[in-house]
């Protein structure tokens, strides 16, 4: 009994560890307050599952939008500029896409939402290890 309270002790400290660990972004677009949360900290060359959260002005989750994730790198030396687009899936009111970076350095993030006919954006930059 003892000995399984302390697994369950350390599988709840392993768990709290991880979720702090992650990637994450906030940052306002339009009305929308947007979250950003990837699974590696820093960020992987290869696959990176996402999840992003969207609230409204009131802070309820909007859950019908169309979110699409943009993620390039410009041109350097010996390699041409590379871009790549992906979906989101919708699953407990987040949206979820695997960002799959096929390079390390850095990456710029656009994050593409459309509502109602209106699209909103969220930039931000990423140092991929
Ligand atoms: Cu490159």
């Amino acid at each position: 009994m003892k000995r399984f309270t302390v697994v369950l002790v350390i599988l709840f400290l392993a768990f709290g560890l991880s979720y702090a660990k992650d990637f994450t972004v906030t940052k306002k677009a339009g009305n929308y307050m947007v979250q950003v949360r990837m699974d590696k900290n820093p960020p992987i060359t290869g696959k990176n599952n996402t999840e992003i959260g969207i609230k409204d002005a009131a802070g309820a989750d909007v859950i019908d939008a169309v979110v699409i994730v943009e993620y390039s790198m410009p041109a350097m030396p010996g390699m041409p500029a590379m871009n790549y687009k992906t979906k989101t899936e919708t699953k407990n009111e987040k949206y979820i896409a695997t960002i799959d970076f096929s390079m390390s350095g850095a990456w710029n993030i656009n994050i593409k939402i459309t509502r109602a006919g209106k699209t909103q954006s969220v930039k931000f930059n990423v140092d991929v290890s």
